[in-house]
């Protein structure tokens, strides 16, 4: 009788396929209505002497059943494991979804690190707009109408009065319009001008500086530069200041750099001088102070401009400025 309780158990649990069906099970032998606990309530029925043995056959099927059910759920367990990593399984040796990166345009690159040095130094940063009035851009300049650089030819014109702006040096007449002395801020951004070679775009970029203070000398603007140019292109660089004109600087000057390709031995980029121009600067000219309303008795300074293009083409040896708006991605790729 309980041997035949055993073998149908032990059939049973051979078909047991799930931890569902095996708790089926359970319950079919050990559950409250269960083969098993029916017999262990029949006991009552049996005398004490007989209730002894049969309790303790009972017993064993019992931790029999248990123990099999026990090696069976741990099977059944580490199947469903199994089961659950093949049907998870992901593939780390299969190469990753394609992802193409941008990089920084080569004009960003060193615009950033003019901009840098110049904070590094102190100096703050100004924008303004590009679509400029004629009086910010030419006539608080000290610009006279009959001055070559109005010329229709060089100057973008909105209407008779509003223009593309020509430089940045609108910003630094803004800039001073709205404080007072001392100033010292620099003005990056676009600039136009209509005029289209190897060397020239209608559109590009310039870093202009400025530094009204009392008592600033030539001597602050050759300092200022000199620690510039050092700073972006290597300390033993040679630097040298040579006169020149603007209409809102007096004195003026171009300042040059020796030339980093051939060390100043003379080479096809510095046309074999050894040098090559990268700023115009000057002492900035009283009537522009003026214009401002700044108190020229007491306040003077220095001014200089620098065009990003040129830079970026010298710093990474790029022969035609067209590249940098064409936007191929074999030259951007490259920076
Ligand atoms: C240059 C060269 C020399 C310049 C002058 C001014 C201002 F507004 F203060 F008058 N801003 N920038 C200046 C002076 C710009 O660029 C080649």
């Amino acid at each position: 009788m309980f041997e035949e309780i055993r073998d149908r158990f032990s059939e049973d649990l051979k078909s047991v396929q799930s931890l569902q069906e095996l708790n089926n099970l359970k319950v079919k032998y050990l559950g409250k209505k269960g083969i098993i606990t029916a017999q262990l309530k029949s006991l009552s029925t049996l005398s004490p002497s007989e209730r002894q043995v049969v309790g303790k056959l009972i017993n064993n099927i019992k931790l029999f059943i248990e123990n099999e059910i026990a090696s069976k759920e741990l099977f059944l367990k580490d199947a469903e494991l199994q089961n659950l990593l093949k049907a998870e399984y992901i593939d780390i040796t299969l190469p990753g979804k394609y992802t193409s990166y941008g990089s920084e345009h080569p004009l960003n690159i060193v615009l950033n690190e003019v901009i840098d040095i110049f904070i590094r130094m102190g100096f703050n940063v100004e924008e303004g707009p590009e679509v400029e009035l004629d009086y910010y851009n030419f006539e608080a300049l000290n610009i006279p109408k009959d001055h070559p650089a109005r010329d229709m030819q060089d100057t973008f014109y909105i209407s008779e009065d509003i223009i593309l702006r020509t430089h940045t040096s609108p910003v630094q007449i803004r800039g001073m319009l709205k404080r007072k002395p001392p100033v010292r801020f620099i003005a990056p951004g676009k600039v136009y001008r209509c005029d289209a070679d190897i060397s020239h775009t209608p559109m590009f970029h310039q870093v202009e500086g400025l530094m009204i203070d009392e008592n600033i000398t030539f001597s602050n603007l050759k300092g200022i530069l000199v620690a510039f140019i050092h700073m972006m292109f290597g300390e033993e660089i040679p630097v040298r200041f040579r006169p020149s004109f603007f209409p809102f600087t007096e004195p003026s000057a171009e300042v040059d750099m020796g030339c980093i390709l051939c060390k100043g031995t003379g080479c096809r980029v510095c046309k074999q001088s050894g040098w090559l121009e990268i700023l115009g600067a000057g002492m900035v000219h009283p009537a522009v102070l003026e214009n401002v309303g700044y108190d020229t008795e007491k306040y003077n300074g220095f001014a200089f401009g620098m065009g990003i293009e040129r830079i970026a083409m010298l710093k990474y040896q790029i022969d035609d400025i067209r590249l940098f708006f064409e936007n191929d991605i074999r030259f951007l790729r490259q920076f």
